[in-house]
C-alpha cells in the first residue's frame, strides 16, 4: 500500500527542490565541518548560528509552529476518518513544547534575549504562509501535507549531520540530534503515512492545491536556511 504513495511520487518529481531544502549549502556545511568557529568570526557565527539565527528566528518559527499544529489537530477531530491521526498530532505538540523549553535554554546559553529577536523578512514570509494555512477552510489534506512537509525537511537535513563520516562540530550535534533522532525520524513517517491515505482520496482539486503547498513549504524552508548567510 506504501509504495507508490502520492508524497514519493512528488518527491521524486520535484527532487531537485526537494533537495534544495534537505541538502542546503548550510546543513552541508555543518555535515562537513566546515563551518568556522576559528577564525576571528568565531563570535559572528557563534552569533549567527547558534544564536541569533537558530535558536532566535527558529524559536519565533516554533511559536507560530504551535497554533499552526493545533489548527491541524482542530481539523483532524472534525474530518480524519482514523483516531490515531489525532495522537500524532498530539505527539508533535508535545515535542513542540519541548523545543520551546530548549530554545530557551539555549538562548540563556548564548546568552541571546529572545524577546527582542527581530523577524527575519523570509521568516516572516513562512510564519504569514503558516497563517494562511490556519484558516478553516483549507482542506485537512493540504494542510497535513505542509506539516509532513515542514518537519521532514527539518529530520532529513539534521539526520544528514548524524550520518556516518559526518565531521558535525560537537557545538551544534545537540541541534542535529533533536530533529535528526530516530524518534524524530519514525514521527515523519507517521505523519507521511496520514499524508498519503488523505491525498488518496482527494478530489484532483485538492490534490493540485497539496502539491502546489508542498512545494511552496520547500521554498520557505530553503529561504530559511538562506538566511544563515546573515544576508537580507
Ligand atoms: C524552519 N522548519 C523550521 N523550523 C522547525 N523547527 C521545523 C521545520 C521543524 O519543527
Amino acid at each position: 500500500v506504501e509504495k507508490n504513495g502520492v508524497i514519493d511520487r512528488w518527491v521524486k518529481k520535484h527532487l531537485v527542490l526537494y533537495t534544495g531544502a534537505t541538502r542546503h549549502p548550510f546543513i552541508l556545511s555543518i555535515r562537513d565541518g566546515t563551518i568556522d568557529f576559528s577564525s576571528f568570526k568565531r563570535w559572528l557565527w557563534l552569533a549567527v548560528v547558534m544564536g541569533i539565527w537558530l535558536t532566535g528566528q527558529d524559536y519565533i518559527f516554533v511559536r507560530e509552529f504551535v497554533p499552526f499544529s493545533a489548527s491541524v489537530l482542530l481539523k483532524a477531530s472534525k474530518n480524519s476518518d482514523d483516531n490515531s491521526d489525532m495522537e500524532v498530532i498530539l505527539s508533535g505538540l508535545a515535542s513542540l513544547s519541548d523545543e520551546i523549553s530548549w530554545f530557551k535554554q539555549e538562548a540563556a546559553k548564548w546568552d541571546v534575549p529572545l524577546s527582542d529577536v527581530i523577524v527575519h523578512k523570509s521568516n516572516q514570509n513562512y510564519c504569514r504562509f503558516l497563517e494562511s494555512l490556519m484558516l478553516p477552510a483549507v482542506e485537512y489534506s493540504v494542510v497535513f501535507t505542509a506539516l509532513w512537509a515542514i518537519e521532514t525537511v527539518y529530520q532529513e537535513s539534521f539526520s544528514h549531520c548524524l550520518e556516518d563520516g559526518s565531521k558535525t562540530p560537537p557545538e551544534l550535534l545537540e541541534a542535529c540530534q533533536r530533529w535528526g533522532s530516530e524518534g524524530f525520524g519514525e514521527f515523519c513517517c507517521s505523519l507521511k503515512k496520514i499524508a498519503n491515505r488523505c491525498l488518496e482520496k482527494a478530489p484532483d482539486e485538492e490534490l493540485k492545491k497539496a502539491e502546489v503547498t508542498f512545494l511552496r513549504v520547500l521554498e520557505l524552508e530553503i529561504e530559511f536556511w538562506d538566511m544563515s548567510h546573515g544576508g537580507p
